[in-house]
């Protein structure tokens, strides 16, 4: 007898997110993915002048804030050709590293790994035992007995109070548990640990940004930082001094701590490499650009279809007419009018709402497709592109993990098994550690291009009022891949439509029935226990949902949205 479960909302995400699964057996066999919140940014940005979306839309999220905005900007910049000076950016690029690792910090600790660490257990570990088990592995100072010691105390006295605050509500002493009480408590002292470097990211940002979340020095044609190295009250030497201390403090968090922990985790549960698998078919951007028009990046983008590295495409630029034109959004199965798959700039989001249909609609979030396929987007799809593009610093760093996951295991994980759960999780790991790397060479790369006495951070863009224009905004964004698609006409906003991360990830079943990438990672999952689907939010968690982003519904022409009263 099947047995339908439902999870709703599904907590430590982002926004409001539904599960549903059909289970036969002790295993998921069917899975609905859908968005319960609505949103609306659409009358906003309508008749704005196009420099000005970049503010508004970073209000889509309160997660990945800068990246919108600088999606946005570029979205702009494409549509008129505007140029961007090299110091914006590496401005940029700065504050896309430093912001892409905080949120990877704060997925692994914070938001997925209370799914495989069992918090109290923690209690019987022998801190000694546990302090000796990181010796070879790694240097950080505050894997000591006794600072391990401290932080069982903490334990302790939280348990013993009966509150277990931050920590309440996990799946503590769950069959799926697997850790030994010792890495157990590791795992806890880093997750309070991380609690503190994920701060030092978003130091870099704010100092860059003026503030986080929501960075405010952004514009259309380069970053609004003045530049002088010797003046107060700009972006001087001090400041970026103190951005590079932030930058060697977070380099050793994620060297030492956080590489090791994702090395350790995948050890202790290798089941999971088999189990998560997605749509197989992944698409990642090139980012990171070093030149002003956009054309050369630090790191590698492409498309890799059937999970096939050797047929892997490479996409080079973020103008790529291939890439743009195998783009397009269905709702047969989410709440909106249109149902045939429409390009981006002619995009629309008519609300359609009929109340939750196993076959018919069941979600506010649209199913992007790619050349008609469903597409995994995300840490994974980055990590495979990039082993496949043999990008050198990525091929180093799995090298590097997997090394740690084979002394512990006796063997290494094979890229076929990375379509997986614990394959999201390296693979954001992974994409840290490389991201760190590119803080380091962008904070040079901007000192050296000052040194040599160029302080332009930005070029004053025109938008003449009789031509259209069509735009679109590229970035590899946390959870993925990010398109910005802007339309301007008389120098204002036509048509503005976002295609987000989560949205390629958490789409229902698309135009021709085919489930989305969540809903396919799901089949086949064992569940224990039906009452404590621990199992199936493993698997969501690790593709990190952020459904915000995927329901933000911007559309600038349908004024309907606005009257729509929803469930
Ligand atoms: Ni709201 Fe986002 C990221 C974007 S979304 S977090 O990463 O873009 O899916
Ligand atoms: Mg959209």
């Amino acid at each position: 007898m099947s047995q339908r479960i439902t999870i709703d909302p599904i907590t430590r995400i982002e926004g409001h997110l539904r599960i549903d699964c059909e289970i036969d057996g002790g295993v998921v066999t069917k899975a609905w993915s859908s968005g319960t919140m609505w949103r609306g940014m659409e009358e906003i940005l309508k008749g704005n002048d196009p420099r000005d979306a970049w503010m508004i839309v970073q209000r889509i999220c309160g997660v990945c804030t800068s990246i919108h905005a600088i999606a946005s900007v570029r979205a702009v910049e494409n549509a008129i050709g505007a140029k961007v000076p090299v110091n914006a950016q590496y401005i940029r690029n700065l504050i896309i590293a430093a912001h892409n690792i905080h949120d990877h910090i704060v997925h692994f600790y914070q938001l997925s790994a209370l799914d495989w660490v069992d918090i109290t257990a923690a209690l019987e570990a022998n801190p000694q035992k546990a302090s000796d088990m990181l010796k070879g592995v790694s240097t950080w100072s505050l894997n000591s007995a006794d600072e391990l010691t401290k932080v069982q105390g903490k334990i302790r006295a939280l348990v013993a109070s009966g509150q277990l605050g931050i920590f309440a509500n996990g799946y503590w002493g769950h069959k799926a548990m697997k850790l030994s009480p010792e890495v157990n408590l590791i795992a806890v002292a880093h997750y309070l640990q991380a609690l503190e470097c994920q701060r030092d990211a978003n130091r870099i940002v704010a100092i860059l940004g003026g503030k986080s979340p929501h960075i405010q020095n952004l514009a259309v044609g380069g970053v609004a930082n003045p530049i002088n190295l010797d003046a107060p009250s700009v972006l001087n030497l001090e400041r970026l001094l103190y951005v590079k201390s932030f930058i060697d403090r977070l380099g050793e968090f994620i060297e030492q701590v956080y590489k090791v922990d994702a090395a350790i985790i995948a050890a202790h549960y290798p089941e999971w490499l088999a189990l998560g698998q997605g749509a197989k078919h992944y698409l990642s951007v090139p980012e990171l650009p070093t030149d002003g028009e956009g054309g050369s990046f630090l790191l590698p983008g492409g498309y890799i279809e059937n999970g096939d590295l050797a047929n892997y495409r490479p996409i080079d630029s973020h103008q790529d007419a291939w890439l743009m034109d195998g783009i397009a959004e269905s709702n047969k199965h989410a709440w909106y009018k249109d149902d045939e798959p429409l390009k981006p700039w002619e995009g629309k989001t008519e609300p359609d709402y009929t109340g939750w249909q196993d076959d018919g609609k069941y979600s506010w979030v649209k199913s992007p497709t790619f050349y008609g396929k469903v597409v995994e987007v995300g840490p994974l799809a980055d990590l495979l592109v990039k082993l496949a593009a043999m990008h050198p610093g990525t091929v180093a760093h799995f090298k590097q993990l997997n090394g740690i996951y084979q002394a512990l295991t006796g063997s290494a994980i094979k890229t076929e098994q990375l379509h997986s759960t614990l394959g999201r999780i390296i693979g954001r790991s992974v994409r840290c550690c490389v991201l760190k790397d590119t803080l380091y060479h962008q904070w040079q790369a901007l000192i050296d291009n000052i040194g040599k006495g160029d302080v332009t951070a930005y070029i004053k863009a025109e938008i003449p009022a009789d031509k259209e224009f069509r735009g679109v905004g590229f970035e590899e964004a946390p959870r993925g891949m990010l398109s910005h698609w802007v339309v301007i006409k008389g120098g204002k906003i036509e048509n503005y439509q976002a295609v987000v991360p989560s949205t390629w990830n958490s789409g229902p079943r698309n135009f021709n029935d085919e489930p989305g990438p969540y809903e396919q990672s799901l089949v086949g999952t064992p569940v224990a226990d039906p009452a404590k689907p621990l199992e199936v939010v493993r698997t969501i968690h690790s593709f990190d949902p952020c459904m915000s982003c995927a329901v933000h519904v911007v559309d600038t022409q349908s004024g309907d949205v606005t009257r729509v009263k929803v469930l």
